[in-house]
């Protein structure tokens, strides 16, 4: 494949995949509160680093992540190399801070690909540009998160030219010792806000054009998303995240390849008391609502400092792998159905295949605008069974027959009691 392939051919498999299971898991699901705790609560990094010595995720089962991901109806792995803590999963030459200079002392990353790689799903890392451990990486003096009191005198010792060097030399090692990569996901840049006195990062302190050419160069196929802070340069992908859009979205006129990513309740990372999750429903309603206007799905869980995933998390994954059982065709290889709204309802697309997603069981009549005499049979996915197909209204002298459906409409009844 060359470097200049359009980005239709290498997103076409993850279009398609539609859904996909994010990981965040480093050093900061011992603490249990939070992937930014660091930073939240103004930890020094010395003493942060303490959790080095802590690391020993006795119950870690990568096999059985990835066999809950596949079970879940999930294509594709996208997990945590490095976040902004700077603590690296693999075995990397370039830093001590990392998994294989804990207790555990495995390159977890090599452990976690090639568990995923086995159930056959697709593998992708996240990499954080941001590092907050890496001691020539630029603070910010201010910024309602990432202020530092001391920021201006540290950074007079701090450059960043040495840590474009170290993430250059890192973005390598994990493209030629752990691929063949599916995805790379950088996050993230963030605007500088001269006129407050904030300072932001992004593509200058990245050198994103050179960062992006060194990933074509050495993994032409893999998918990068858009968080390297570069506006005139179509990225593979646009991540939205922690939102569902209410539309398709576009990008000068034409629609983008587009991956929303949402937590399962608050934080990225492992969070003891981080409230409550969403319900089994907005799991699955959410899943629906983003295939329908073309994107992807990538569901955060984030494991904890014992390797395991927590009650919450194995449970959404159940309540994926109880839907997709019924649904996955609905979903996986579908797109949005370019449609009428439908009230209630989200409409996905395969060929010349309508899934119809009805999120409000109507009372017996579902009424798609503008379908009828368009369908030739209508299903229930649940059993397979046929859904009946109200003939269009004759000239009929009763009123209730002439108003019980617009004209145009494709009228379906519905068992009054619903599917479970
Ligand atoms: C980033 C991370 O800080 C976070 O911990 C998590 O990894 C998430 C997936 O990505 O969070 C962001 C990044 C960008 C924005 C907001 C949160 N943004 O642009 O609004």
């Amino acid at each position: 494949m060359s470097a200049d392939q359009p980005a239709m051919a290498r997103t076409a498999w993850f279009t398609d995949a539609r859904f996909g299971l994010f990981i965040h898991w480093g050093l900061y699901a011992i603490p249990a509160r939070h992937e930014w705790v660091q930073t939240r609560e103004q930890t020094p990094p010395e003493d942060y680093a303490a959790y080095l010595d802590q690391f020993d995720p006795d119950l870690f089962d990568p096999a059985d992540w990835a066999r809950k991901a596949k079970a879940a109806g999930m294509r594709y792995v996208v997990v945590t190399a490095k976040h902004h803590e700077g603590f690296c999963l693999w075995d990397s030459a370039f830093t001590d801070f990392k998994a294989t200079n804990t207790p555990f002392g495995r390159d977890a990353l090599r452990d976690i690909l090639d568990a995923f790689r086995a159930e056959g799903l697709r593998v992708g890392i996240y990499y954080s540009l941001i590092d907050w451990h890496h001691p020539d990486f630029t603070i910010d003096p201010v910024h309602p998160l990432r202020n530092h009191p001391d920021a201006i005198a540290l950074n007079a010792e701090r450059d960043m030219e040495r840590y474009r060097s170290y993430m250059f030399a890192q973005v390598e090692e994990l493209l030629t010792g752990y691929g063949p990569l599916d995805i790379i996901w950088f996050d993230f840049s963030y605007p500088d806000r001269a006129e407050n006195g904030l300072t932001g990062k992004g593509r200058d302190d990245w050198n994103s054009e050179a960062l992006l050419a060194l990933v074509r160069r050495l993994a032409p196929g893999i998918i990068v998303n858009n968080r390297l802070g570069l506006p005139e340069e179509a990225p593979d992908v646009v991540t939205p995240e922690q939102l569902s859009p209410p539309e398709w979205p576009e990008r000068d006129g034409a629609r983008v390849t587009w991956e929303a990513c949402h937590t399962l309740s608050g934080p990225w990372g492992y969070a003891r008391d981080m409230g409550s999750a969403k319900s089994p429903g907005q799991l699955i309603r959410l899943l629906a609502d983003t295939v329908s206007k073309g994107g992807n799905l990538l569901m955060n869980v984030g494991p904890t400092a014992r390797g395991e995933f927590d009650p919450q998390a194995t449970e959404a994954l159940e309540t994926y792998a109880t839907w997709m059982h019924h649904h996955a065709p609905a979903i996986r290889g579908c797109t949005a159905a370019d449609l009428p709204p439908a009230q209630d309802c989200r409409l996905t697309r395969k060929g010349d295949r309508l899934y119809v997603h009805v999120f409000a069981w109507p009372f017996r009549h579902l009424h798609l605008p503008g379908l009828q005499g368009k369908v030739s049979q209508a299903r229930l996915m649940t059993d397979g069974g046929e859904v009946g197909i109200v003939a269009p209204a004759p000239d009929d002298p009763h009123e209730n027959m002439q108003i019980r459906s617009r004209p145009g409409d494709l009228v379906l009844e519905l068992p009054v009691k619903k599917p479970d």
